[in-house]
């Protein structure tokens, strides 16, 4: 039984790879055909209703949400060491990072370079700035998030925030920029990026 990742280098799918890279598991990449729309039938809407990437597939398990995906393979293949155990109270600050990334500055950078108008006090990501100062904070005088135990917290947390600094939709402040340097010396990392490069040479998508 082989995880399955169904795939386009320039999906998000592409952050669920550097959590299978780190968890060492064997897994295969199906690559989707998204700007012919390949998402929106067949495999994938039967799986995913959504129609959207990432999509992953796992035995009878069927997950999607990146940030559902990296903390489901963490709890499955990696207990203790890319999640804290069930009773680590630090599991607490890993549930508290990995929501934080989907739910706030992901619709908060978004809000901001799209110039959304929104009510900050009734939007769950409320004000921008507030929401840079709670970046820092969460990695300010740490490693990682949960200080010297890199988890898959950063991989969701740390994806985002490389992905928000690479399209320019947040400009990082000093903090930032080191924890984005250490992520990025990660070997897994390396792979991943790697295995996404190869996919759009395979697939023919370089511009
Ligand atoms: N909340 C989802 C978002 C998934 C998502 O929006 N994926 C995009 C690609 S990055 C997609 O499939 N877009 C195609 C579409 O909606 O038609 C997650 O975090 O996985």
């Amino acid at each position: 039984m082989t995880i399955t990742l169904f795939h386009h280098p320039f999906s998000r799918a592409a952050g669920v790879l550097w959590a299978l890279e780190e968890i060492g598991e064997p897994y295969e990449l199906r690559h989707v055909d998204m700007p012919k729309g390949a998402h929106k039938t067949g495999e994938v809407i039967a799986l995913n209703p959504m129609g959207k990437l990432p999509t992953l597939i796992d035995g009878d398990a069927v997950v999607t949400e990146s940030a559902a995906i990296a903390l489901y393979l963490a709890d499955r293949y990696a207990p203790g060491r890319l999640a804290p155990a069930l009773d680590d109270p630090r599991r607490g600050t890993y549930f508290r990072w990995v929501l934080f990334a989907p739910s706030v500055i992901e619709p908060g950078a978004m809000a901001k370079a799209g110039g959304w108008e929104y009510r900050p006090g009734a939007a769950g990501w409320g004000e921008h700035d507030a929401m840079l100062k709670t970046i820092d904070h969460a990695i300010a005088g740490r490693e990682y998030l949960l200080g010297d135990m890199f988890s898959i917290a950063d991989v969701v947390f740390g994806g985002t925030l490389r992905y928000m600094v690479q399209f320019k939709m947040m400009t990082p402040s000093t903090e930032v920029q080191s924890y984005l340097d250490r992520l990025g010396a990660r070997p897994a990392l390396q792979r991943a990026d790697a295995r996404n490069a190869a996919s759009v040479q395979e697939h023919g998508l370089a511009t």
